[in-house]
């Protein structure tokens, strides 16, 4: 018994996980790279209206960086897609590459 609950969660867990990428959190965002502070790990963007993170207009704010490493492969002026998630520490950048 134990064993079919502990799939049946292991299950739900992987359908909320794709529909919550699928929905809310992992919509690309498009920006400029206006700042970045190696030493910080942040980096500031100016973005359009990002709705999946309550942002309603365009702007410009300072991000932390999942991966600092990031913070080299791109310089100011840069057009960047990125997504990014509010943490506890502000927001974040979880993902992002040069734009095309
Ligand atoms: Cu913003």
């Amino acid at each position: 018994m134990k064993s079919i609950n502990r799939i049946a969660a292991a299950l739900a867990l992987t359908l909320g996980l794709t529909f919550g990428a699928a929905a809310a959190q992992s919509a690309p965002i498009s920006g400029e790279v206006k700042k970045i502070d190696e030493s910080a790990g942040k980096i500031t963007l100016k973005h359009g209206a990002a709705k999946s993170l309550g942002m309603d207009e365009p702007m410009t704010m300072v991000y932390r960086v999942k991966d600092p490493a990031w913070l080299k492969q791109v310089k100011v002026g840069d057009k960047v897609t990125f997504e990014a998630e509010e943490a506890a520490s502000g927001y974040t950048v979880t993902k992002m590459e040069k734009a095309k």
